[in-house]
């Protein structure tokens, strides 16, 4: 029996943040003949999933897609608004009625990844078929070493207090996700209860390398109260954007790579704070100012909504006339989706202003575009460090949860990012680094061998 027998499912949650990566690990599992059935909940919250998940299945047609059909959710019997939240929550409340879908898959499955919001309730319906249960982590091994230390430790105080974990750069108390610290919060609740688990899982897969987090991947693997904490781990990371991400703009205007062709190398900075980021009206007028008091070239992405099916307004109403004017001299101001993938690969970007959404950060490093990191919400501060760390950005750390940057900083703090050439050298080294990792013999191979491995020896122990 080989790995190439194996039946795995693959259950994401909501956002392109989740989404976009189990797409990628369903297609390295399946170009490794693994058979793959991906669970999808619909409709998508987001257009974007949607139409993801639409290029997905024609360029993959041997991955099998299971339509989960949810219990409704009463929001009112939830502590959060936010949609991506309620969707993951309603997942949850569902989970129960995985077990006939799971036992109506031929043939049967070999093991279940799981995305890492939806551990304690999927965990038992997993047990109870004696399945392997894997989580794909979609964040940093930074967060998931604070995921599995936080609820073993106390941590009470100011701002400046440090979570020490053993082996790992301390995690000071400002870079803790906020809801965390609303204790009934639904994140909070969420998180404490799946952390309680994790050592119940049969591995955590995680989209990161040794060249980007060096010595929290050493700790996780060779600290005793860590390792303890933590199932198996498989850092099978950096994945490769796939060209089924290929958002098709035609011959379209809208297409900025036709502009992008016509920059000089290393002069462009992208700005976007991913999928579900939406900034206050002031605070994107700002960003806008900044743009040009940096003089730097610029392709700019503006949201307004977290979700992109209620976007209304027009950039020019949203920006302001006049900026929108003084703008389009040096750069492009966008309000749709973009293929991320196909701006950080071009030659003429250099930096990116990012939120620091996890995928950012690994694509960003794929390509070696250096980062100017601007955190907003949840994981992204615990990130931003990685970011610094790595060599791969800047972090102007006074940068706070929501609060308001004035143009003049946002301006000086670009031009740092774009003209900083020892940046520019270590983001092009951590590049090598990844590129390494994924070649022959490389952390990201040996990784992905290992789990194909354990799924063999798993699928052999349960074969009867
Ligand atoms: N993305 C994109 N185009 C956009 C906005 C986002 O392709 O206009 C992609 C980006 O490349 C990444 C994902 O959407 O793969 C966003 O995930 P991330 O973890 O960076 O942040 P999130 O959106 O979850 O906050
Ligand atoms: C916000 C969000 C999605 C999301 C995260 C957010 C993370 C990732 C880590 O902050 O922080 C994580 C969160 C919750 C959890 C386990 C791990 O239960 O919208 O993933």
């Amino acid at each position: 029996m080989s790995a190439s027998d194996a039946h795995v499912a693959l259950l994401p949650s909501a956002g392109m943040g989740h989404l976009t990566p189990f797409l990628r690990l369903a297609a390295l599992l399946a170009h490794n003949n693994v058979r793959v059935t991906l669970i999808t909940t619909h409709p998508t919250v987001s257009l974007a999933e949607s139409q993801l998940l639409s290029r997905f299945r024609s360029s993959l047609p041997q991955v099998n897609l299971l339509d989960f059909h949810l219990l409704p959710l009463d929001p009112a019997t939830v502590n959060s608004s936010d949609p991506f939240w309620l969707r993951f929550e309603a997942i949850r409340r569902s989970s129960h009625l995985l077990s006939p879908l799971i036992l109506s898959l031929q043939p049967p499955l070999s093991a279940f990844v799981l995305d890492m919001t939806l551990i304690s309730p999927v965990i038992p319906v997993t047990r109870a078929l004696s399945l392997p249960s894997f989580i794909f982590f979609t964040s940093s091994v930074r967060m998931l070493s604070f995921f599995s230390y936080l609820p073993t430790s106390s941590f009470a105080g100011d701002d400046d207090d440090l979570l020490c974990i053993p082996g790992i750069p301390p995690i000071p108390r400002s870079s803790i996700p906020p809801l965390l610290l609303v204790p009934d919060s639904l994140f909070a609740k969420i998180f404490f209860q799946d952390s309680a688990h994790l050592s119940k899982l049969d591995g955590v897969l995680i989209n990161s390398f040794k060249g980007l987090e060096p010595e929290t991947i050493e700790a996780i693997n060779g600290v005793e109260n860590l390792r303890k904490l933590l199932p198996p781990f498989f850092d099978i990371g950096p994945f490769t954007p796939c060209e089924f991400e290929k958002v098709d703009t035609g011959n379209s205007v809208d297409s900025p790579l036709k502009w992008l062709d016509e920059q000089p190398e290393d002069s462009v900075v992208y700005v976007s704070f991913g999928s579900r980021t939406a900034l206050k009206r002031d605070q994107i007028r700002e960003i806008g100012e900044g743009l040009v008091r940096s003089g730097c070239r610029f392709l700019w992405v503006v949201k307004d909504k977290p979700v992109d099916r209620e976007e209304e307004e027009e950039v020019e109403e949203l920006v302001g006339h006049g900026l929108i004017a003084k703008l389009k001299k040096k750069g492009l101001v966008a309000k749709t989706w973009v293929d991320q993938r196909e701006i950080l690969s071009h030659r003429s970007v250099g930096g990116f202003v990012s939120h620091c959404g996890w995928n950012s950060v690994i694509e960003a490093a794929w390509y070696g575009v250096r980062i100017l990191a601007w955190p907003q919400h949840g994981d992204q501060r615990i990130n931003a460090e990685v970011v610094e760390r790595s060599g791969l950005g800047l972090w102007e750390k006074k940068w706070g949860w929501g609060q308001e940057v004035k143009g003049e900083e946002i301006g000086d703090r670009i031009r740092d990012m774009m003209n900083d050439e020892s940046l520019k050298k270590s983001a092009a080294q951590l590049r090598d680094a990844a590129r390494e990792a994924v070649g022959d013999g490389g952390t990201s191979k040996v990784a992905f061998q290992r789990l194909m491995g354990e799924w063999q020896k798993k699928m052999s122990a349960t074969a009867v």
